[in-house]
């Protein structure tokens, strides 16, 4: 399996109940490596843009008041797999539906208010990296675990 990036958020819920370490924990722990990590106020085109296939939703304008009610925190993750990993580690976007042991599932109850976003597709990554990242912004390092973490 090949190298992947995504682009990974702890949303104003999560900054304001103070689960940021918690989120950066499970990635920490799952093998993952952080490779750009910044908190930001998400200005409301950043968040349109973001949020663009949401644009004819119904929830759309509450999502993008929501992404931007308060800071972020916004992550490169690097890893084989990552992208499906970390919407694995999320859990499905209704708590109510997410198992425990999820992100979700162990943190959050409103569907409005899940605590994180993660990349769904290889695509949605690259454009997402983009939109809060610039390339010079991304570190590459080598990590001293990343042989202990892949056979
Ligand atoms: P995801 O975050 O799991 O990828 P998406 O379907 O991409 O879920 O929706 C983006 C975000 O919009 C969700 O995380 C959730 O907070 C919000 N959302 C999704 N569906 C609804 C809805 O029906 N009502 C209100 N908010 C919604
Ligand atoms: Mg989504």
């Amino acid at each position: 399996m090949a190298r992947e990036r995504t682009f990974f958020m702890v949303k104003p819920d999560g900054v304001q109940r103070s689960h940021i370490g918690n989120v950066v924990r499970r990635v920490e722990e799952k093998g993952y490596k952080i490779v750009a990590l910044r908190m930001m106020d998400i200005t409301n085109e950043k968040a349109s843009i973001h949020y663009g296939e949401h644009k004819d939703k119904p929830f759309f304008k509450d999502l993008v008041s929501f992404i931007t009610s308060g800071p972020v925190v916004a992550m490169v993750v690097e890893g084989d797999n990552v992208i499906h990993g970390i919407r694995a580690m999320m859990g499905k976007t209704n708590p109510g539906d997410s198992a425990p042991g999820t992100i979700r599932g162990d943190l959050a109850v409103d569907l409005s208010r899940n605590v994180v976003h993660g990349s769904d597709s290889p695509e949605s990554a690259k454009r997402e990296i983009s939109i809060f990242f610039d390339e010079h912004e991304i570190v590459e390092y080598i990590k001293i675990n990343e042989s202990w973490v892949y056979g």
